[in-house]
């Protein structure tokens, strides 16, 4: 039996049912090159047409003033530069396969591959056509360098890209996703994951997440510091770009005011009963993370627009216009640009972003503060982060001041590279030293970061795209306020603890209230959050995230979950088998891995297989290791991930030939609560380990009794 197809272009022939599949014949057809050709023409036509509409309607609502919050938030988070580049090439090989598999479809019975249809020669002709291709042409790399790239590119000489900025993330199992390819679980109703429905992201975050907030458990021995580092150094390794359009191609329709589930949108449904939003056709709105350019392999991945290395590229920048941008070209002295119109008590304050319209200056109209520029987009999301940035960018500016003075002879560009390597050398020893044995506890440490050796390049130094959402375990210890406190360690009138949902975005509260020395107090001498497995997550970010500049408060810990789906990322035991951890099957072996039957039984309430528990929750519900907090699984993903940042990174602190042993010895005594007090008004610091230290005056010290770092290895001798 022949099928006879009305399609011009599109000759099919009847193979037999696959191995794997039902009853159903499978049909496989062979495409006409020239339909390809015409569906990637049309693609780049609707995606150029989106892209354009998009920023035209958002610019004259600008002009009329009559831009939604939630416009301008998205307008701004746009990708830049090569990122868009990027993501444009993808976008137009993505939707050209949609519009290919839209005009098959209906052709054939079952289920079929978009993938499997196409000749080689001519998956290749949409990768070339596309522009995905350009992206590997060949990276020559200088023989000799002593300075990192500020894209990571070439870090590895042998695979120069891995690594570097606006590249696909590794994957460590293959992506799970309903339609094989691309379409994420719980896209279509019905269809199940391993026989069991799809449980409704908010519906999860609902049952197993959500606390009242009076319960919240204080963490007796992590300061709030620590849950700010996991954020900054987040934003050192990994940004998930969204898409630059965000339209739907095919329908036009705008997915940020509409619940229409059409791609890029994937909004999250409201179950029955919730407990804030009454009307069930309401969503939370939700943007699927860019496809990138996946070669011959079509299965949808995602970019990370950073560079994978622990390079303080959340202070320098992932890309060379925006490096640029961020430093002081004016003279000779090495200097990051700081802002020229403000400064905190005579200290230095990030640059503002020159944007004409700016989502900060939303969160208080009468202020008129913009977001601030810095190497990582994110530096405004709140202020606790942006005292981080501030931090690091002053601690850079004073190095290449202390370097001048050593070194007079040093031009502008060595003052900064030499300046830029200590800053990267001092978040790696503070993340290795001090952080993550505080997340791991010692045994995982012991297991997964073992004493380093040597660099190796074959270690594959790239963020693991599992990695982005099981590092989001640091949800879990934030608290509900922006805590500030006086140089008496005392609560700072008049606003000491403001609710977190009034802080994002609120760049005016670090300019206009007090700069971020209240702020640096506050993270230093006010405990973190603890996870506990009936306190996940507060509702400040559970149920009032960005609520200042979205039409509706986001679920943070729903977004994570949804986020999984829409990355494809394998479920629960996927990743246990991965880490070589038992895989609990039913109520009762969950309940022994959670140490927790009433949770295993909520769990398995949600999604009826410990098989299909979506990573994050599964991750953050684990009881956690001793002196650490995460489990086991998480331990293990994050342990495995900064092991391959550590190992497979030539510019790693302790590796040979990158700092000399004198400088190194200097180097090892570097500590946060050092770098506090060389660059803020604070004279009196939590002592060591700083992220462990939570209590005025019990566990503070006094500035004068830390070593301040030792630059005298540093004098040039050529
Ligand atoms: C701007 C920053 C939006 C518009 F003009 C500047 C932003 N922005 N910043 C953070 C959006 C976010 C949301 C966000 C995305 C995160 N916040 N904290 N970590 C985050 N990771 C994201 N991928
Ligand atoms: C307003 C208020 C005031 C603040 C002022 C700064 O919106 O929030 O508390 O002092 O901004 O301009």
């Amino acid at each position: 039996m022949k099928l006879l197809l009305a399609s011009a272009g599109l000759l099919a022939i009847l193979a037999m049912p696959g191995p794997s599949e039902g009853a159903a014949p499978v049909v496989l057809g062979e495409v006409e090159t020239s339909m390809v050709l015409t569906c990637m023409e049309e693609a780049k036509r609707l995606v150029d047409k989106a892209y354009k509409e998009r920023r035209e309607s958002i610019k004259q609502r600008l002009r009329s003033g009559s831009a939604s919050p939630m416009e301008l938030l998205s307008y701004f988070k746009q990708p830049v530069a090569a990122t868009r580049t990027a993501v444009r090439a993808a976008d137009y090989l993505h939707v050209a396969l949609d519009l290919l598999e839209g005009k098959l479809r209906p052709l054939s019975s079952g289920p079929f591959n978009i993938t499997d249809v196409l000749t080689s020669a001519q998956l290749n002709l949409l990768y070339k056509s596309s522009g995905c291709a350009y992206q590997d042409v060949g990276v020559r790399c200088p023989k000799k360098d002593k300075y990192r790239t500020i894209t990571g590119q070439c870090n590895n000489r042998r695979r120069p890209t891995l690594g570097a900025s606006n590249r696909a993330f590794v994957r460590w199992l293959p992506a799970e996703y309903e339609d094989r390819l691309s379409r994420p679980y719980g896209w279509t109703p019905g269809v199940k994951r391993s026989g069991f429905p799809v449980p409704l992201a908010r519906a999860v975050s609902n049952a197993i997440v959500r606390f009242p907030t009076e319960q919240l458990t204080p963490d007796q021995q992590r300061s709030l510091l620590f849950m700010q580092w996991g954020q900054l150094i987040d934003h050192d390794l990994d940004l998930t770009p969204e898409p630059a359009a965000r339209v739907a191609y095919v329908s036009g329709l705008n997915c940020e005011t509409s619940c229409l589930q059409q791609p890029p949108c994937f909004p999250l449904k409201i179950p029955p009963n919730d407990p804030r939003i009454k009307n069930q056709r309401d969503c939370i709105p939700f943007f699927r993370s860019c496809p990138a350019c996946t070669g011959k392999n079509v299965v949808r991945n995602q970019i990370n627009a950073l560079t994978s290395f622990l390079d303080a590229s959340m202070v320098y920048g992932s890309e060379n216009p925006l490096a640029m941008k961020l430093r002081n070209l004016t003279n000779q002295l090495g200097l990051m640009k700081v802002n020229t119109r403000f400064t905190d008590k005579g200290r230095a304050l990030l640059p503002f972003d020159n944007l004409d319209h700016d989502p900060c200056i939303l969160t208080n109209r009468s202020a008129r503060i913009p977001c601030f520029l810095a190497g990582d987009t994110r530096s405004s999301e709140m202020p606790e982060l942006t005292s981080m940035h501030t931090l690091f960018v002053r601690e850079h500016n004073r190095l290449a001041k202390e370097l001048k003075r050593l070194n007079p002879r040093w031009d502008g560009e060595r003052l900064y590279q030499e300046a830029r390597k200590i800053v990267g050398a001092m978040v790696q020893i503070i993340t290795y030293r001090d952080y993550l044995p505080l997340v791991l506890g010692p045994e995982a440490m012991r297991k997964y970061l073992p004493r380093y050796r040597s660099y190796n390049d074959s270690v594959d130094p790239r963020i693991a795209n599992v990695f982005t959402n099981a590092f989001r375990y640091g949800h879990t210890l934030i608290q509900p306020f922006m805590f500030r406190l006086d140089s008496q360690y005392k609560p700072m009138g008049p606003n000491p603890r403001v609710p977190l949902s009034q802080v994002f975005f609120a760049s005016w509260r670090v300019v206009l209230e007090g700069g971020i020395d209240p702020i640096l107090r506050g993270l230093m001498a006010t405990p973190a959050k603890l996870n506990r497995q009936n306190q996940i997550v507060v509702d400040e970010i559970r149920e009032r995230l960005f609520v200042q500049v979205m039409r509706i408060g986001l679920d943070l810990p729903a977004l994570n979950m949804q986020r999984s789906r829409d990355h494809g990322l394998p479920g629960y035991n996927a990743w246990r088998r991965f880490c070589g951890l038992p895989q609990p099957k039913t109520v009762g072996e969950l309940g022994t891995v959670m140490k927790n039957l009433d949770l295993a039984r909520k769990l398995m309430g949600q999604y009826g297989t410990p098989n299909n528990i979506d990573i994050w929750i599964g991750g953050v519900a684990e009881p956690l290791n001793r002196n650490g907090r995460v489990g086991p699984l998480l331990a293990c993903l994050i342990g495995k991930q900064f092991r391959n940042l550590r190992d497979g990174d030539r510019f790693w602190w302790e590796n040979q030939g990158v700092f000399s042993s004198k400088q190194k010895q200097a180097l090892a005594k570097i500590s946060l609560p050092r770098i506090i007090c060389d660059n803020t008004g604070i004279t009196t610091v939590s002592k060591n380990n700083i992220f462990m230290s939570n209590t005025f005056p019990r566990d503070f010290v006094s500035c004068r009794t830390l070593p301040a770092l030792d630059l005298s290895s540093w004098r040039s001798t050529d």
